[in-house]
């Protein structure tokens, strides 16, 4: 599906933006940050390896790890202080994984067996500590007390976006403004940070930075929304995981959000038990509603608008192929289908 609206700068092919080539502007760099994940995720004990291999190497997209690259190139940076920081933001993002497959007891991500459906729940959860606390080893490597803080800053803001979340199932009372706070917090945090790292390892100024870093608060949260029509709307092959998760386990995502917002009066009620007791007994019913409100249209021009603004906070950046691959970025957030 088409799910983006706003008039988003594109570059000339037209179509589908093609991760591929963002990823080719980057793609040695990318190739050592891949090196330095097998590298680092090494540990003597054998569960570590086992399950730690099975995650990194289960075909994640590596969006945030290319976001801290594209970052540091478009200024200009010249160390390999990216290849380590990309690497931190991967593994952080990927203990956060296993630990939300835990809370939300899921059995599929991308494409395959969770992690907590092969070797269990605490298996999962210390794993995803330890790629956690090896994520803050390496940052006491980069020797920088700014990272060290935003890094710090960033895991507990998505810590607290998870607890917002939590406090937020099953009450269809969510509003609109509390989603996006979550959203905010539990996943655009982390790309926020992700663009922000470039800047301060380049020495930018601070203006340069807040730039970075707002391109990454919106470029996340455009990722977030598309995620959360994705859930009502993908191809469960190509997205790799179970569609209605999110209505299963009683999440008010902004599509159920709106349409309860502008449902009839039996639609409202049809949702709000939908919420309130989760599974996916009523998931036509739920669709239906769903689609008479334009609630997926709603959400996905919202993302179309967060990628716009993305776009937006790169205008004090000079012009460079590694600008024009975080302005693509911001197109393939809301194009995605995967
Ligand atoms: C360990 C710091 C820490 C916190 C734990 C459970 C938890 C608190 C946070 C979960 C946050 C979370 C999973 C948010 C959802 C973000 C999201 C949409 C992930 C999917 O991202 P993709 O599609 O994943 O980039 P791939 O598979 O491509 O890597």
């Amino acid at each position: 599906m088409s799910t983006r609206s706003t008039p988003l700068r594109t570059a000339d092919h037209g179509g589908r933006t093609d991760l591929s080539k963002i990823v080719g502007l980057i793609e040695k760099e990318l190739d050592a940050v891949n090196r330095t994940i097998n590298d680092r995720l090494r540990s003597e004990i054998a569960l570590i390896n086992q399950l730690g291999r099975y995650i990194v190497h289960s075909g994640g997209k590596r969006l945030r790890p290319v976001t801290v690259l594209l970052s540091a190139r478009a200024c200009e940076y010249r160390g390999d202080a990216h290849i380590q920081l990309a690497t931190i933001v991967e593994f952080i993002h990927t203990a956060t994984l296993l630990h939300d497959d835990v809370v939300d007891d899921s059995d599929m991500r991308r494409g395959k067996a969770t992690a907590n459906e092969v070797w269990g729940n605490q298996a999962s959860v210390l794993v995803g500590d330890f790629l956690y606390s090896r994520s803050f080893e390496m940052m006491v490597e980069v020797g920088s007390m700014r990272v060290m803080e935003i890094m710090a800053k960033t895991t507990n803001r998505i810590a607290e976006g998870e607890v917002m979340q939590l406090i937020n199932c099953h009450s269809p009372d969510t509003t609109e403004a509390q989603y996006l706070e979550t959203v905010r917090c539990k996943t655009a945090k982390l790309f926020e940070s992700a663009a922000q790292l470039g800047a301060v390892i380049s020495g930018q100024s601070s203006a340069v930075e807040t730039a970075l870093a707002d391109y990454g608060l919106h470029l996340g949260t455009a990722f977030q929304l598309i995620d959360d029509v994705l859930d009502f709307s993908a191809d469960v092959d190509e997205l790799g995981k179970n569609i209605g998760d999110d209505l299963a386990e009683g999440k008010p995502t902004l599509p159920i959000i709106n349409a309860l917002n502008r449902g009839t009066p039996s639609q409202k009620k049809l949702l709000q038990k939908a919420i309130e007791k989760g599974g996916l007994e009523h998931i036509d019913d739920v669709m239906e509603a769903i689609e008479s409100t334009g609630s997926l249209a709603y959400t996905a021009r919202l993302a179309g608008e967060e990628a716009e603004r993305a776009q937006q906070a790169l205008a004090i950046m000079p012009s460079s192929p590694f600008k024009e691959g975080l302005q693509e970025l911001a197109v393939f957030a809301v194009e995605r289908s995967f």
